[in-house]
């Protein structure tokens, strides 16, 4: 999405920005900016600058190198745009990262003992987060250029940005073993959106990582997925194996997938920091109890499920 008027020559005139190019009023748009996105339903919010993360490209091709995207072959095209907002965008010069609190109201993993029931990961329960998140970042980005001017683009997942380590360096937490973002608020539970600006924001402080000697996610993984902490083979993955992966899951993770047929929580629930967490408010984004209780075997469940299950078999 691009919007408003461009270019910092004409922001120059705007109430935020002073002629000689400063932005003395920066600061009380950062302030208004972080109340508008919290009355949207955001509960975290970072702006770092574009280039913070150039240590990404590194890990993202050493992550490629070894074939850990499987067949997602839409990872490898390009990383040096996906690794750098720059040759993304080359106009953007501070990136604004939002987290959205999906923390679930009861234990997430308590349906993996119940066999006989489809078990869909806690993201997947509500309705699509794409959208949703999608709707509220025009929003804000629409409040932004009528503020302070520029332009904009928004982006929720499915662009060629990495928005795990952006959210890091902006502030909303670190990258966790699992390779999650995790934040001290919410713990594993947030997900992530981001709007790039021609604007110059004030630059939040990255947060440092809190994972310690702690390897709790990467023992819970049902699949020895972690090539090491930090790294993972998204083949050997059930969320990417029960979402991403195209025909029959191979027999080696049928045992250890059990009844998940929707993506995987265990090492999200694993985290320690998730005792600072608290449900999520987002009414949206709460779990619809009929589509996680499916029967596998009820001839009248959900097509995904039952195709998950006959693949299974
Ligand atoms: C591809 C993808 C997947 C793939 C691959 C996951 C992965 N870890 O790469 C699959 C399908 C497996 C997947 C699963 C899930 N995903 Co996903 N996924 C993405 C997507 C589209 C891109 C991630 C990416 O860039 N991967 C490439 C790797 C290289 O990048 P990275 O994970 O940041 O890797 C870093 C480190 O691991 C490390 N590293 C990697 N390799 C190496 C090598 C060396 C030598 C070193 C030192 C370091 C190192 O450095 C990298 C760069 O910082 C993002 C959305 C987006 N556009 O960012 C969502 C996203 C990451 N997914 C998300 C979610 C919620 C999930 C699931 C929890 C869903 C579920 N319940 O099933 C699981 C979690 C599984 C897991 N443990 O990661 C959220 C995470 C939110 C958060 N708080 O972090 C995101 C951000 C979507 C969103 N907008 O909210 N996902
Ligand atoms: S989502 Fe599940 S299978 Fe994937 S790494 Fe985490 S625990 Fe392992
Ligand atoms: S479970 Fe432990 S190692 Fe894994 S992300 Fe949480 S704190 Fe870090």
């Amino acid at each position: 999405m691009a919007g408003g008027r461009a270019g910092l020559a004409d922001l120059c005139g705007s109430r935020f920005l002073s002629a000689d190019g400063a932005t003395p009023l920066a600061a009380d748009l950062r302030e208004r900016l972080a109340r508008d996105a919290q009355t949207l339903g955001f509960d975290a919010i970072g702006i770092t600058d574009p280039a913070a993360i150039d240590g990404a490209r590194v890990n993202l091709e050493a992550f490629l190198q070894v074939g850990a995207h499987g067949e997602m072959e839409w990872l490898a095209d390009n990383p040096g745009r996906r690794a750098d907002p720059k040759v993304m965008w080359q106009d953007v010069r501070s990136v604004i990262m939002l987290g959205m609190n999906y923390g679930p109201d009861d234990d997430p993993t308590a349906i993996l003992a119940e066999r006989s029931r489809a078990a869909i990961s806690v993201y997947a329960r509500g309705d699509d987060y794409h959208d949703l998140i999608k709707k509220r970042l025009k929003q804000l980005a629409r409040w932004l250029i009528a503020e302070a001017g520029g332009e904009v683009k928004v982006f929720v997942d499915t662009a060629a940005v990495m928005e795990k380590p952006l959210a890091s360096a902006a502030g909303l937490g670190w990258q966790g073993k699992h390779t999650n973002m995790v934040s001290r608020e919410f713990g594993s539970w947030l997900f992530l959106g981001a709007i790039f600006t021609t604007l110059d924001l004030p630059r939040d402080e990255p947060m440092e990582d809190r994972c310690g000697s702690c390897r709790s996610c990467l023992d819970s993984c049902p699949t020895s997925a972690f090539i090491a902490p930090y790294r993972l083979d998204a083949r050997r993955c059930i969320s990417y194996l029960t979402i991403e992966h195209k025909g029959p899951i191979p027999h080696e993770f049928r045992k250890a997938m059990g009844n998940r047929i929707y993506g995987c929580d265990d090492c999200l629930a694993a985290c320690p920091w998730n005792k600072f967490a608290h449900d999520g408010h987002e009414a949206k984004l709460a779990a619809r109890t009929r589509l996680f209780a499916r029967c596998l075997r009820n001839p009248r469940s959900s097509a995904s499920a039952a195709i998950a299950f006959y693949a299974m078999c």
